[in-house]
């Protein structure tokens, strides 16, 4: 059955404009899984990544074994779909880009609609390790509604070569961890990671409201501000291997300077929780 998630206006015509994205299914079944008390959805947003889309695929299902697959293609020009469906993956197509939080909150979105209780994401560029997406999911299943990988946390796992941001960038997430963390009232190490996992409860706000460009850091604040618990677990990423980051030093300025809006609009909305 069906469930109805959308009630306000802005959330229903985003819903009515996700729901023209194509979900087909995999070309071969997955992998037996391993424990199916817990339904779960791992999902890839992915735009044109058909270098390294095939590789994540095969490490999520490897890594996350009990998980359906599905990759969010935000309306690749490249051969990313066709790819993810011979790999086995479900495919959600958009009919054409619409920016990395569109294609979170279409997975989201999904995953309600059909039912799992706990979906993990992972980029398509191949940075996540699949295995620690497994740890993050298993945050979640302990207790956190989202749970958020963090590459700058300490205790991470010596064999996996480290992650490098550049001088600017790493400057932009220092002054968003500060921000994010003084607004929550918690420490935040990574604000801009998409490697997450969440529950029913993350899920449902974030179909809700989500932010289509400031993806990673609003979500936070906002899911904070709500009183979900979220809990930032340290882990690896690695450098990309394949196609180009569609991040620029321009971009990147510009994007710092909106998101520093977007979180002081945020911080003047009413917090539903004192903690
Ligand atoms: N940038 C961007 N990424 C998208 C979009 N839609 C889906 N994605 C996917 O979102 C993921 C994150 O994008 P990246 O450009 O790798 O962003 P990032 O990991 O923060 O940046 P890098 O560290 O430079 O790779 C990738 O899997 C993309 O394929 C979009 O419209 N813009
Ligand atoms: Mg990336």
């Amino acid at each position: 059955m069906e469930r109805t998630l959308f009630h306000g206006s802005v959330a229903e015509k985003r819903a009515a404009r996700l729901a023209h994205r194509h979900v087909e299914s995999p070309a071969s079944p997955g992998p037996a899984c391993q424990n199916r008390s817990v339904k779960k959805l791992v999902f890839i947003p992915a735009w044109n990544e058909e270098q390294s889309i095939e590789a994540v695929i095969a490490d999520a299902r490897e890594h996350v074994p009990g998980a359906d697959v599905m990759v969010v293609d935000d309306g690749s020009t490249d051969r990313t779909p066709e790819l993810a469906r011979r790999a086995g993956a479900l495919v959600a197509s958009l009919p054409f880009n619409q920016g990395v939080g569109a294609a979170h909150q279409t997975a989201y979105i999904y995953a309600l609609r059909h039912g799992y209780e706990i979906c993990g994401q992972l980029d398509g560029d191949g940075q996540h390790p699949a295995s620690e997406v497994a740890r993050l999911i298993e945050a979640v299943e302990e207790g956190a509604d989202l749970a958020v990988g963090s590459r700058f946390a300490d205790d991470v796992n010596p064999d996996i070569p480290e992650y490098r941001s550049t001088f600017a960038r790493r400057l932009g997430q220092r002054l968003f961890s500060l921000l994010v963390s003084t607004s929550t009232r918690q420490t935040f190490t990574d604000t801009t990671s998409g490697m997450r996992a969440l529950n029913v409860r993350a899920m449902e706000m974030f179909a809700e409201r989500y932010s289509s460009e400031f993806a990673e850091v609003e979500s936070l604040q906002q899911a904070v501000r709500a009183g979900l618990t979220v809990r930032e677990v340290p882990v690896h990423m690695v450098p990309r291997e394949h196609g180009h980051s569609f991040i620029t030093p321009l971009t990147s300025a510009f994007y710092i300077f909106k998101t520093l809006v977007v979180l002081l609009i945020g911080q003047l909305r009413p917090r539903q929780v004192d903690q």
